[in-house]
């Protein structure tokens, strides 16, 4: 089965459509950011800031747990690296940039002022977007999906209770990186990749998410979430994860030609979606006659 991952050689839906290295974006059509987890001391808030600096959207969807308020009811950490990041976000809303926000399960509260809109900001439960070259793709935080993932409650929990122990070992891991000049690392993610129950949790994920897609007769999926950026294709189906910024730090871009790019804080692209993807093809009863279209299709 397979997993995603940010721009190993060997995946046909990545290696097709490589990137240059290093190519950065800079206006972009739309901007999707997730699971920023403002609130906590683990949110990257400067690099996010750094990154709205570079790109400028003309429209940002904010794909949840943008403010975690299920930490900050234990501890809240508003530094004021993150009061900048707000303001740069609402500063964006008020230049004119479109601001969609989704709540996840972090910041499900604010779920209670979905359909409301608030000078350029409209609060959603999901939206779909239509990309430049019309695709349309649903937007949701992700959360939803959870009921699908066939694993052990428990295991989920103490995956949670690992993930918040990882975090902050990841925080303090960087701060050493810091001091002696080294860029930021996430030794979250490295753990994570090599966990069979954490990307076995990430397939099914990823599955449930497509098959709502498909099941809506939409082209592909954009969500967040589990904390794993990247692009899969699955019967005509794209799906696409943006990342987060407490671990990995990166956005999903699209670029005036509709195309769409996993770009890091610096807006350089780390991977992108194939630009094609086949449609479903149905498959002719055994009885019947292949035609020449058919089967040349
Ligand atoms: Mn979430």
């Amino acid at each position: 089965m397979p997993v995603p991952h940010f721009a190993p050689p060997s995946s046909p839906a990545s290696s097709a459509e490589a990137a240059p290295r290093h190519a950065s974006l800079g206006q972009v059509r739309t901007l999707f950011i997730s699971d920023v987890h403002l609130g906590t001391p683990d949110c990257q808030a400067a690099l996010l800031a750094k990154l709205l600096r570079r790109v400028r959207p003309e429209r940002l969807y904010l794909v949840g747990d943008i403010v975690d308020l299920l930490a900050m009811r234990k501890r809240a950490v508003l530094d004021k690296d993150q009061q900048a990041l707000v303001a740069r976000v609402l500063r964006l809303a008020r230049s004119g940039c479109e601001v969609i926000y989704i709540p996840g399960n972090h910041d499900a509260a604010f779920r209670r002022l979905c359909g409301l809109k608030l000078h350029n900001v409209s609060i959603e439960r999901r939206a779909i977007h239509t990309t430049g070259s019309g695709r349309r793709l649903l937007v949701s935080h992700g959360d939803e999906f959870d009921t699908h993932v066939r694993i052990a409650p428990w295991l989920l929990t103490l995956g949670d209770g690992m993930h918040g122990f990882i975090l902050s070992l990841n925080r303090w891991c960087n701060r050493a990186r810091g001091m002696f000049g080294l860029p930021y690392w996430s030794l979250a993610s490295a753990l994570k990749r090599r966990s069979g129950v954490a990307q076995r949790y990430v397939a099914q994920f990823e599955e449930a998410a497509m098959r709502q897609a498909r099941l809506e007769g939409l082209d592909g999926y954009v969500g967040g979430h589990i904390h794993q950026a990247g692009f899969r294709v699955e019967d005509g189906v794209l799906y696409c994860n943006d990342g987060d910024w407490v671990e990995h730090c990166t956005a999903l871009a699209e670029d005036g030609d509709g195309a769409l790019h996993l770009i890091d804080w610096q807006g350089q692209i780390l991977e992108s979606a194939p630009r094609h993807v086949m449609p479903r093809q149905a498959v002719p009863p055994a009885t019947e006659a292949v035609t020449p279209e058919m089967a040349g299709a």
